[in-house]
């Protein structure tokens, strides 16, 4: 849940990088923490047991600078995507301002990324909030794959899977590059600023 601090003047925010096991979630926030400069980002906390899958979860603050006065404060988490870790999905979920959804092109990952969407929405319901009431972008990750011989998805393909009801700002990505990391960020980090200042807002007008 977000917190404006008016004394402070600062606003903290909380962005949950979603997505099925494997997809590229971790490695969005260590290109973040690699590309930023110390000043505007904290430690990078990865609870992580076994290889290079997030069994916990990660989580990265960061300092975005200033909007209207206000040091705009946002703390990026990620889920661990596998079947097994539903109870800390939901767990990472709660007070979440804003959503990114990470979608893996591999053929052989269809189902899991529709899955991890429809088990996103379901956690969604359990706090009671809903996709349409949500700051929300997709990504599409490891474009990098099309060009070789692994089997993968086209963006439409993608697209017909996981955008077609939602119909939400998707960018294509290469996480391991950085390609596309940035304008992901940006994008949902505006959307839930924009979100939790409009929240505010009503608030004071309707308490
Ligand atoms: N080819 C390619 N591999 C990627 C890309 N992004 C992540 N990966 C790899 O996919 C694997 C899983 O990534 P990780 O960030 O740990 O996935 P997570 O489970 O969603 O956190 C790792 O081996 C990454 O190096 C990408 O853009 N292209
Ligand atoms: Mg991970």
């Amino acid at each position: 849940m977000a917190i404006i601090d008016l004394s402070k003047r600062e606003v903290h925010c909380k962005i949950v990088y979603y997505g099925p096991g494997r997809c590229g979630k971790t490695t969005n926030l260590l290109y973040i923490y690699n590309a930023m400069n110390s000043e505007h980002r904290g430690k990078m906390i990865t609870i992580d047991t076994k290889g290079d899958r997030t069994l916990f979860f990660d989580l990265l603050p960061l300092n975005l600078g200033k909007i209207r006065g206000f040091n705009i404060r946002i703390q990026l988490y990620t889920v661990p995507g596998q079947v097994m870790y539903a109870a800390t999905r939901k767990l990472v979920l709660k007070g979440v301002d804003g959503l990114v959804f990470v979608a893996d092109p591999l053929k052989v990952r269809k189902e899991r990324n529709i899955e991890s969407l429809a088990d996103l929405g379901r956690n969604l319901e359990e706090y009671d909030l809903k996709f349409d009431e949500m700051p929300l972008v997709l990504q599409y990750n490891k474009r990098d794959l099309v060009d070789t011989p692994v089997p993968t998805m086209s963006v439409d393909e993608l697209t017909e899977d996981l955008n077609k009801e939602l119909k939400i700002e998707a960018f294509e990505a290469i996480a391991v590059k950085g390609t596309g990391v940035f304008e992901t960020l940006k994008e949902i980090s505006k959307q839930t600023v924009h979100h939790v200042a409009t929240k505010h807002l009503l608030n004071k007008q309707n308490p």
